[in-house]
């Protein structure tokens, strides 16, 4: 530990905190179990710097696991919210913000005819299953072994005994009985979704992916993966999900689908779309939508839905998402992922660093990484080594080997060139 980074105040906030919080954190990656510090505690946060409680002052590309696409503390975003406050904080009745956020939404994503917002990504995605399920009357899903979509029952899941067989809980609480109604199959394997649809004809009410998976480390999809999800969808009667979580807005403003010029039959949205607030969204064919209560008889409901902190910051920061945003995003991403490749090169570190727009993943392997497997053959351990020496140089990246990096428009050139510098000592302690 350097002694720039004195970790004082965050060790004892550690402390304190497992007095009356699980693990001390209100969500498990924040207790650092994926790497071998301490967790920081965070003071306050600005354009792309995070200061934690001791003073130390990192580069952040985390941005919150994705929302923070402008960066922190946006002027913006915050006299958005300010103003929003000074009207009420929640009103449980509707606003017309919530249907402003809805407009933009629509105008974004072709597929999506009509929005129900919610307040997580987990609402969003388990809501979706509610309605693939309603609405084919069957009550099979097939997920991909690796991707994450919240916390829902449904998808805590671990792949069952054989391919395409019912899963089993991937933890305690979840029952058997419904775990079994969940399919895992790996990522980038359309032959294993296409033996699962076979399997149980007729059964399966939708295939739920991310388009570009991005909680097992970022793993793009193969060339001709995602129309092929299409296509079997199409053949077999179930509804294709995509879980945008991350991607929407972020890799494009139509996400994945406007990457891969594909359409989803349902949509899920959440982190940017709330602007750093909770906000999140379930989104699709009015055909499909409007089974949701009150028109139809799917129930889905949320006291905060819709808050008018969350729509605020939501729209503004939508609304600063400019093609030219998105080209600066771009760029900013490929100087990161170049630097990235070029200082693991000169130390003679094999990497794969794979990108799509300001949303990148490093993997220690010299080999391409295309699924779960291929991610759990990667070198961990040296994941590790690399996590604590950028912290203590001041640049703070997800805590585990299983998420991905976030640039945001904050970053400056200067920041991406001093984290460049960074990576080159770093690489070099790296080859030892
Ligand atoms: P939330 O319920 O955390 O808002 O969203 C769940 C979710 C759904 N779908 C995708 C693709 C997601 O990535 C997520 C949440 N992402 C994680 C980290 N990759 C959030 C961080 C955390 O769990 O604390």
């Amino acid at each position: 530990m350097t002694d720039r980074m004195r970790l004082s105040r965050s060790q004892e906030a550690f402390r304190r905190a497992r007095a009356v919080v699980p693990g001390g954190v209100n969500s498990p990656v924040r207790a650092f179990g994926g790497v071998d510090v301490d967790p920081i505690f965070i003071a306050r946060a600005h354009g792309s710097r995070i200061v934690d409680l001791d003073g130390n002052e990192y580069i952040d590309y985390v941005g919150s696991w994705g929302p923070l696409i402008l960066g922190h503390a946006h002027h913006a975003v915050v006299r958005a919210v300010q103003e929003a406050a000074a009207r009420g904080t929640s009103f449980g009745a509707p606003t017309m913000a919530e249907t402003e956020l809805a407009e933009r939404i629509v105008a974004a994503f072709p597929s999506i005819e009509k929005v129900r917002l919610v307040s997580s990504g987990t609402e969003a995605v388990m809501t979706a299953v509610r309605l693939a399920r309603a609405f084919t009357g069957r009550d099979l899903i097939v997920k991909m072994i690796g991707c994450y979509h919240g916390h829902s029952d449904s998808l805590l899941v671990a792949a069952g005994s054989g391919l395409a067989e019912g899963g089993v809980p991937s933890g305690p609480g979840v029952p058997a009985d419904l775990a079994a109604m969940t399919l895992a199959v790996p990522y980038n394997n359309a032959e294993a979704v296409a033996a699962a649809l076979d399997k149980y004809p007729g059964r399966v009410a939708a295939v739920l992916v991310e388009p570009i998976a991005a909680n097992m480390g970022l793993v793009p999809p193969d060339p001709d993966y995602l129309k092929s999800l299409r296509r079997l969808c199409d053949q077999q009667g179930a509804l294709l999900v995509f879980d945008e979580v991350i991607t929407g807005f972020r890799v494009a403003r139509g996400g994945a689908q406007e990457l891969f010029d594909i359409r989803a039959d349902l949509t899920c949205l959440g982190k940017i779309i709330g602007g750093g607030l909770p906000a999140a969204a379930v989104g699709g064919r009015t055909e499909i939508m409007d089974r949701l209560a009150p028109l139809g008889g799917v129930y889905q409901a949320g006291t905060l839905s819709g808050n008018p902190l969350a729509t605020a910051a939501a729209n503004a920061t939508l609304d600063l998402l400019t093609d030219e945003a998105y080209r600066e995003l771009d760029a900013k991403g490929r100087f990161l992922q170049e630097g990235l490749e070029k200082a693991a090169a000169r130390a003679g570190v094999p990497v794969q660093v794979y990108r799509a727009g300001s949303l990148l993943g490093c993997f220690f392997t010299d080999r391409p990484v295309r699924n779960f497997d291929d991610v759990q053959a990667t070198n961990i351990g040296r994941f590790k080594r690399f996590f604590a020496a950028l912290l203590e140089r001041g640049v703070y990246i997800a805590p585990s080997a299983f998420e991905a990096l976030f640039v945001s428009l904050a970053h400056t050139q200067k920041d991406l060139e001093s984290t460049v510098q960074v990576l080159y000592n770093v690489f070099d302690i790296l080859a030892d």
